[in-house]
């Protein structure tokens, strides 16, 4: 096992990774930007280092900043966290040639996956259910791709090579509006990623996104963990995530599973992944794959009762998965609400100072946050202060915990969602289950409608 793993990455992840480094018996580094000195990891951590003023791209996209801390601490590895340099691949080549281990996947494989049509092609060929769409990128030729939206039939979407995560696409309703989307589509595709290689695929009208955790070591051995329903989310930006997805069959998710693990297997797929999904009519649609630890990925941990992220770092220091398919297994049901220091109605971040932070606790009650009461949540980074994660042995007493935790939380002095949260967990549309990627807007542009009426 590894004596000492950099960390490079801030807030509740950070706390999380060092968390996971304590148990293995592993010594910590925390890098932090100026804006992050008092943090609590950076506390907790055995070392230190600052490696730059607020900007992210100072501090935490500084490569050669992070490597040069490593040297100096003499760490072995460097945990990426999620966000930040975690699915760069250059990085993660960049750890290794200085000889560091990435905790993650090889650099090829985050190249892979970070190129939306190379992860398509990969995962059709091994055998994973795609959207309909096309042959890998979109030819020149208007002709040509007059004919491959025809063939798939409208609506259409034109996806971004370089995209993901919902930046750089455009639905196409008609023939006459379908040249110069994707004329537009690739311009800004060039401009924001440096790439202008675009595909086409089905638009799915009212999916749900359901996705799939992975764990896979070095000796082409890989397991599934259970899938996640993220179809709450605003702007790309998930809200609440589930484990296990409402309504679906075990046997359906099994035959999913099963699929995702055998492409982990036959591309050499190493760490923590996790595929993502539309699910529409009962039929599954891979979307994209991300190689990195998700922000959700608690819910996972409560109904298997895997620690992802200690795996994650066992992984990465050469061990052989210690457990098979047939140990892993799904009980009760568990829910995160992400607290976020925003105004719950207008979105607007709200950094500042929490002048009174009580967590809730009690059974089924788990809470990741690097906050307290004192501290200052900096305007530079995401705004998300803590995860709210309960469990139940039912979708009904999880979601009970999950109304009795939001209305014991308090967090004084900056505003936060908890009100968007507690109006979800009382809405009927949410207490059903099985909503699509389009309910939490929908509902929002409906109350909107309301108030100004
Ligand atoms: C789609 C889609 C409908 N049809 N692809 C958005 C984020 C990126 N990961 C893929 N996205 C979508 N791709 C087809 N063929 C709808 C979305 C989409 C979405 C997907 C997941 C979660 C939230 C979403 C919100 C809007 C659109």
């Amino acid at each position: 096992m590894f004596e000492k793993v950099l960390i490079a990455n801030r807030g509740e992840i950070a706390l999380r990774v060092l968390r996971a480094c304590r148990e293995l018996g592993i010594r910590t580094v925390a890098v932090h930007s100026t804006a992050d000195a008092e943090a609590k990891y950076v506390k907790l951590a055995d070392e230190s280092v600052c490696i730059g003023p607020p900007a992210s791209q100072s501090s935490y996209l500084n490569i050669p900043a992070i490597i040069s801390a490593a040297e100096v601490t003499d760490a072995q590895a460097i945990h990426p966290g999620y966000g930040f340099l975690s699915e760069n691949a250059d990085f993660a080549e960049r750890v290794e040639k200085s000889g560091f281990v990435f905790i993650g996947p090889k650099a090829e494989t985050i190249r892979l996956m970070g190129d939306k049509v190379s992860a398509k092609s990969a995962m059709k060929e091994a055998g994973v259910p795609c959207v309909p769409g096309s042959e890998g990128a979109l030819p020149e030729d208007p002709q040509q791709i007059v004919k491959i939206a025809r063939e798939i039939g409208y609506p259409v979407i034109i996806k971004a090579a370089g995209g993901g995560g919902g930046r750089g696409m455009r639905v196409v309703h008609t023939e006459a509006a379908l040249l110069n989307a994707v004329t537009m589509t690739r311009s800004e595709a060039q401009a924001a990623f440096g790439n202008p290689m675009v595909y086409m695929e089905k638009f799915l009208e009212n999916p749900r996104h359901i996705e799939i955790q992975v764990l896979a070591d070095n000796y082409r051995n890989a397991v599934w963990l259970s899938e996640r329903d993220c179809s709450t989310q605003r702007r790309h930006q998930k809200v609440i995530e589930e484990a296990p997805a409402p309504g679906l069959h075990r046997r359906t998710i099994a035959r999913i599973g099963e699929r995702c693990a055998e492409a982990c297997r036959r591309i050499g797929y190493r760490g923590a992944g996790t595929f993502e999904f539309l699910y529409e009519n009962g039929e599954f649609y891979f979307i994209e794959m991300n190689t990195r630890v998700q922000v959700e990925h608690p819910v996972t941990e409560l109904v298997t009762g895997i620690d992802i992220v200690s795996a994650q770092i066992r992984i990465a220091a050469g061990e052989k998965l210690w457990f098979r398919q047939r140990d892993v297994e799904i009980r009760g049901h568990a829910i995160e609400c992400r607290i976020c220091a925003e105004d719950p109605f207008k979105f607007t971040p709200s950094p500042g100072k929490i002048v009174n932070w009580h967590p809730p606790g009690g059974p089924g009650i788990r809470v990741d946050s690097h906050v307290y009461s004192g501290y200052t949540v900096p305007p530079h980074y995401d705004s998300m202060i803590a995860k709210l994660i309960s469990y139940g042995e039912t979708r009904d007493q999880a979601i009970r915990r999950m109304r009795i935790a939001l209305s014991e939380m308090m967090v004084e002095g900056i505003k936060t969602n908890i009100p968007l949260h507690q109006d979800l967990l009382l809405d009927q549309n949410f207490i059903d289950g099985g909503a699509s990627i389009h309910y939490l807007e929908e509902k929002l542009a409906a109350r909107e409608e309301a108030s100004r009426k």
